[in-house]
């Protein structure tokens, strides 16, 4: 296997599909939607998109909730599409990875369906039921989105376990059946020609056999079921197994990333070790928990950056010679990183690039979501008809129930700034309407700054975000030391400055941003030590170490 690792030089893109373009009118974004953005994706330079799921689906979760693994949903289009879209991505020297969502099927999978027509299906035991505990849920364990993590079902007496929507049951992977089930459908999408695999909540599949009571805390009426079920007793097996019956045999160049909300650097080593033939990397919560009240996303703190910069080098340290990291920003769960990190109102272009540059450069394999390379914003979204998201939605009427109403400003205004559906407003290619994204009434709203934010204004724009991406993408494919170089975190404690060199045998990268509104002064050892550096990078004119760095200036700078 002579490139057994080319994703640690890669940079990936993920397409949320439902907001990404719409080819049909009917408002929502589609395969051949994306087919026909392609372009955009090439002069990027990105190598591989990561797809969020398109299989058939009630979309109870947008297609995180999957009644058939092996069919598209019409939505999205067809199976035909879909190869398409892989022989065109393939065409042009990329790569898909699918979302693999197989922690729970919908409950209108088949398996689910014939799992609840009676406690003696031949399939029950591919879910998790349990009795009743006097007379009540089996244990404590909250939703992820809201309420009790278990559902009665009338007719058979029983609880099943779902740890998102009730839409959503849990499969049961210590039932060897589930598993060679999974394996079969993951080796039949491997067989025709995708790249690798997105593992949809990966480290909650194997469950504490007792499933203990979780702890309670103050803001909340359901117990904590994590510490049972994030990296449970058999996960690393479970994983191993994975790799043994799909992956061990192919010889072609596949990657694998692990969602983990669980994950701790001690935890990922042992996922990400390549010894064990477990995954390439995962996707840890550390750095976007940091802005998280007592209360959760939807109440928030303010932002310590010192706080985001120690996350990031314990990280980068822990996996500096065994395993390797993903680095991102945002996602489809995630506020827009330019409103959340940085100043989308009087530093917009300068802070979006500053904190793409610092995360870019970083030792691991960097993320793009869409709309991220436009520097698309938060949604100002001031009704609770606007929101989509059964996570906010579910929240606000559990928050709101058997309160007298004055809550719900309040309430709005928390989702507002953490709900997900920030994420989910559609790319914005253009200035008209509907932001090219569909000539239809788009299935959400499309914010409003699209007359200035949007893809056709950046593309030629060599002083555009989509522009700056475009030189990290291509940065990160010529640099070698940005792939094997160390990682030193300078300022350690600077409440602005986030600095760090990357060095190996060759050369030695310092990037220095400051990540406020004020301009910062430089220390005498930088003016002195690097005064004879190149400058590879500045996102704004004429970078000079002697004065200040300005708001949001961030500047990479190459050793001679
Ligand atoms: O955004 C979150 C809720 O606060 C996260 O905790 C999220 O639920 C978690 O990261 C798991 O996410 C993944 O699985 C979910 C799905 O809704 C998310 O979109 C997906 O990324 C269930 O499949
Ligand atoms: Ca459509």
């Amino acid at each position: 296997r002579p490139n057994d690792e080319w994703w640690k030089a890669a940079v990936v893109y993920q397409v949320y599909p439902r907001s990404f373009a719409d080819s049909n009118g009917d408002g929502i974004g589609d395969i051949r939607g994306i087919i026909n953005h392609l372009d955009h994706l090439e002069d990027l330079g990105t190598d591989v998109v990561w797809l969020s799921p398109v299989y058939a689906s009630p979309q109870d979760d947008n297609g995180y909730d999957i009644s058939d693994y092996y069919a598209v949903d019409p939505t999205f289009g067809t199976l035909q599409d879909l190869d398409e879209l892989i022989a065109e991505l393939h065409a042009r020297g990329m790569k898909l990875v699918m979302d693999l969502v197989v922690n729970h099927t919908s409950d209108e999978h088949a398996w689910f369906q014939e799992s609840r027509a009676s406690r003696s299906s031949a399939k029950r035991d591919w879910y998790i039921w349990r009795d009743p505990r006097d007379g009540g849920e089996p244990n404590n364990w909250g939703s992820f989105f809201s309420g009790s993590a278990w559902e009665l079902d009338q007719k058979t007496g029983q609880y099943f376990l779902h740890l998102f929507s009730r839409k959503q049951p849990d499969l049961n992977w210590d039932n060897p059946e589930v598993r060679t089930a999974v394996y079969q459908m993951m080796n039949w999408w491997l067989d025709r020609g995708i790249d690798g695999f997105r593992m949809d909540v990966i480290s909650f599949i194997s469950k504490h056999p007792d499933l203990p009571d979780g702890p309670v805390s103050n803001s909340g009426m359901w117990g904590d079921g994590i510490p049972f079920y994030g990296s449970g007793p058999r996960v690393h097996d479970y994983l191993q197994e994975m790799h043994r019956e799909v992956f061990s045999h192919r010889d072609a160049d596949l990657m694998t990333v692990g969602e983990m909300v669980d994950a701790t650097p001690e935890r990922a080593r042992l996922y990400t070790d390549q010894t064990r033939k477990e995954l390439d990397m995962i996707f840890q919560f550390e750095h976007v928990g940091l802005d998280h009240g007592p209360g959760g996303k939807f109440s928030r703190k303010r932002l310590d950056l010192v706080a985001v910069k120690h996350s990031f080098a314990r990280w980068q340290e822990a996996l500096a010679d065994v395993g390797w990291n993903s680095l991102y920003w945002n996602n489809h769960d995630q506020p827009r990183a330019v409103s959340r990190f940085g100043n989308d109102t009087d530093y917009w272009y300068q802070s979006a690039t500053a904190l793409a540059t610092v995360l870019h450069l970083m030792r691991g394999t960097p993320y793009i979501y869409q709309g991220e390379e436009l520097g698309m914003t938060n949604m100002l979204f001031s009704s609770i008809d606007d929101f989509r998201d059964l996570e906010s939605r579910n929240y606000y009427r559990e928050a709101l129930a058997g309160s007298d109403g004055s809550k719900a400003a309040e309430l709005l205004a928390g989702i507002a700034v953490g709900g997900r559906d920030n994420a989910r407003t559609p790319v914005q290619w253009d200035r008209t309407p509907n932001a090219g994204f569909t000539t239809g009434e788009p299935w959400i709203p499309v914010n409003p700054n699209h007359t200035w934010l949007n893809a056709e204004a950046q593309r030629t724009d060599p002083g555009s975000v989509f522009a700056w991406y475009r030189r990290l993408v291509r940065f990160r494919h010529e640099e070698t030391v940005l792939i094997d170089g160390r990682f030193t975190l300078l300022y350690p404690e600077d409440p602005q400055l986030f600095a760090y060199t990357r060095t190996n045998e060759d050369t030695s990268l310092l990037v220095l941003a400051n990540c406020s509104a004020e301009s910062v002064p430089l220390g005498a050892e930088i003016e002195t030590g690097w005064a004879h550096a190149d400058v590879l990078l500045n996102n704004q004119p004429d970078a000079n170490l002697a004065q200040q760095l300005r708001p949001w200036e961030v500047i990479v700078l190459r050793k001679r």
